[in-house]
């Protein structure tokens, strides 16, 4: 049966306020879950992804997890190493011995940022790609795509790892007019992943079916999933505004932007 009852972490963050706010309509009954307190939802749990009782209490009686919980920047490598690391494994094994055994990840396109994108007529980029990390951020999102991996070959726990690229309400720069995921195609893509049959470990990536796209989104549309949003009219303005990308300007050449020439943050 498709699943009803679905937990999401990172509740009060940016993305997590959208899909609370579009996913309901498709049916779901959400939990709520982040470590600060979810405006206007008193029913929302309050726990950190440290807090192993707390995951396990929150993931009881689930049908499937949206774990979006995490640190969504470059941060130092001890707090990205608590937070999505360890924090994405407390989850996994929360969720292990509740029995919930559908997953979806909040993968990053920042696990393949060094990628340089097609450039005239190149092919787009397949999600079987090697990962390139641009930051100790996409460092974890690749583990988070193995462990994916490693709870569905050792536990048969199954999980879409979603890399997504942009998902706010508008393109803001240049660069999301290929990566944008717009926030009705977010919940899109989300829906598809929590109902789609048989899917083991999928890696798809996350987007709108945009002109500019730099990478191939046939793992997603194989869930059933159809975007129907195109960043397209906002072209004219932002290219206007900034100018096309400059390939010659590392922090423009590559599908991670500027996350590549932001210098490491060390611990203090
Ligand atoms: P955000 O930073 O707005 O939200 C993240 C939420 O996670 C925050 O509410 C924060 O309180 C919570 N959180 C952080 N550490 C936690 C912990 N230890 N325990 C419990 N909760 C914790 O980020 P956003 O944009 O909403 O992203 C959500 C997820 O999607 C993140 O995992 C991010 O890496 C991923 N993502 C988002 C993209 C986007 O375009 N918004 C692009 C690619 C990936
Ligand atoms: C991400 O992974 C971040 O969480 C998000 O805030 C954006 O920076 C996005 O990637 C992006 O690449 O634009």
């Amino acid at each position: 049966p498709a699943p009803r009852t679905v937990l999401l972490t990172g509740a009060a963050g940016g993305l997590g306020t959208l899909m609370r706010g579009l996913l309901p309509a498709y049916g779901y009954d959400l939990r709520l879950l982040d470590m600060v307190p979810v405006e206007g939802e008193p029913d929302a749990i309050v726990a950190d992804l440290a807090d192993r009782d707390a995951l396990r209490e929150a993931v009881r009686g689930v049908d499937a997890v949206i774990h979006l919980a995490g640190i969504s920047l470059e941060a130092s490598f001890e707090k990205i190493l608590k937070a999505n690391i360890e924090g994405t494994y407390h989850l996994y094994e929360a969720a292990r011995e509740e029995g919930v055994d559908r997953i979806v990840f909040a993968s990053s396109n920042h696990a393949i940022g060094w990628t340089p994108y097609p450039k005239d007529g190149e092919p787009l980029i397949p999600v079987t790609t090697p990962r390139r990390p641009d930051t100790f951020y996409g460092l974890s999102k690749g583990f988070g795509e193995d462990l994916a991996q490693f709870y569905w070959d050792k536990h048969g726990m199954e999980t879409v790892s979603v890399r997504i690229g942009s998902c706010f309400p508008e393109p803001t720069s240049v660069r999301m007019l290929s990566v944008w995921m717009s926030p009705e195609d977010g919940a899109r893509l989300f829906h598809a992943a929590l109902t789609a049959e048989e899917i083991g470990h999928t890696v798809v990536y996350g987007s709108s079916a945009n002109t500019r796209l730099w990478w191939d989104l046939d793992s997603a549309r194989a869930l059933g999933y159809e975007p129907r949003d195109d960043s397209e009219p906002y072209a004219e303005k932002l290219v206007a505004d900034h100018g096309e990308l400059d390939p010659a300007d590392p922090a423009q050449a590559s599908v991670g932007g500027h996350f590549l020439t932001t210098p490491p943050i060390w611990p203090r």
